[in-house]
């Protein structure tokens, strides 16, 4: 690999079950604890779950009104937040948050922020792939209703230059999808940052418990190598109110090997040293995009949304 070694410290914040009759001040301090953790482990950077201050509630069915009342922050840091951001500060470690925002203007959306040094909110990301449903479904244990409470993020996929490297984000189901990682890998993003919280059981087809956990780390680690980045996941995960989600959160490197993983489905903090070069060697060589890429034949992948008829005829 590259001698010139870049070092660069990625901690992971996979938080256990959050109830619903946990208060976003009790949240906010397991958050510091894995905060003051992730400082003694010499972190830069530290990458907390999707929606992190509150219970998965997409899971409920309620009126919209009732959860804009209950679960969505109406600004960033708020008061109970603050916390978080002041220690952040004074320890100069970035991070990742994912929390539910509604805007001024009365909109929502399932979003991750990125802070400096200075805790500074740097970048914003507004998840585009929700998965679910948006009706009522009678018949499941529990519901998915991101396409009820969350409209679709309408800020692309961008990446930031901070916290001495190049941070790109996504959230949860947006990590099984190649075009996430390949708009940031087009932007020479070197760190790609995701909290999840994945359900154990998916209510829409009979998928098996155990796919669900390799699939997760599957789509890590192919993504990881095939754009040459670091790939930092962060579950929310264990039986909120006895609804099982996975754990599994993971530091992957470009080379695609799993860097460190959390054994728990606590509040559990991992970390890895990472190097930054790895994905710069990478980068340079099999996924050198400039050399190697062909857009010119991959005109569908923007054209079209569902698989449909080929192009193919027969050759001459
Ligand atoms: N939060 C989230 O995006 N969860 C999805 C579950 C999809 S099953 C309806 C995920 O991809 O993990």
């Amino acid at each position: 690999m590259s001698t010139l070694k870049r070092p660069y410290g990625i901690a992971v914040a996979q938080l256990g079950p959050i109830h619903l009759a946990d208060s976003r001040a009790a949240v906010v301090k397991r958050l510091i604890e894995l905060l003051r953790e992730s400082k003694s482990r010499g972190a830069k950077f530290v990458v907390f779950p999707e929606l992190a201050l509150t219970t998965f509630f997409p899971r409920y069915w309620m009126t919209e009104e009732e959860a804009v009342e209950r679960f969505f922050e109406r600004s960033m840091p708020g008061p109970e937040t603050k916390p978080l951001f002041d220690l952040a500060a004074e320890f100069g470690i970035g991070f990742y948050l994912g929390y539910a925002e509604l805007t001024p203007d009365g909109r929502r959306f399932n979003t991750a922020i990125l802070t400096d040094e200075k805790a500074k909110i740097v970048g914003r990301y507004r998840k585009i792939h929700l998965p679910g449903h948006s009706h009522h479904i009678e018949t499941a244990p529990f519901q998915h209703l991101e396409k009820k409470f969350f409209e679709v993020g309408n800020e692309g996929f961008k990446v930031w230059d901070a916290l001495g490297a190049r941070i790109g984000m996504c959230i949860c189901n947006d990590r099984r999808w190649a075009e996430t990682y390949r708009v940031m890998g087009l932007q020479s993003a070197e760190i790609v940052a995701l909290g999840y919280n994945t359900p154990s059981w998916n209510i829409h087809w009979n998928e098996p418990p155990h796919l669900r956990m390799f699939h997760h780390l599957l789509s890590l680690q192919g993504n990881a190598y095939q754009n040459g980045i670091w790939v930092a996941a962060a579950a929310k995960c264990g039986k909120e109110d006895g609804f099982h989600m996975i754990g599994g959160s993971a530091i992957v490197a470009p080379t695609g090997e799993i860097t460190a993983q959390a054994q728990s489905e606590e509040d559990e903090l991992i970390f890895t040293s990472a190097d930054l070069s790895i994905g710069e060697t990478f980068r340079e060589h099999v996924f050198n995009f400039a050399k190697h890429r062909r857009p010119e034949h991959y005109k569908l992948i923007v054209e079209r949304t569902g698989a449909g008829a080929p192009l193919g005829t027969a050759p001459d």
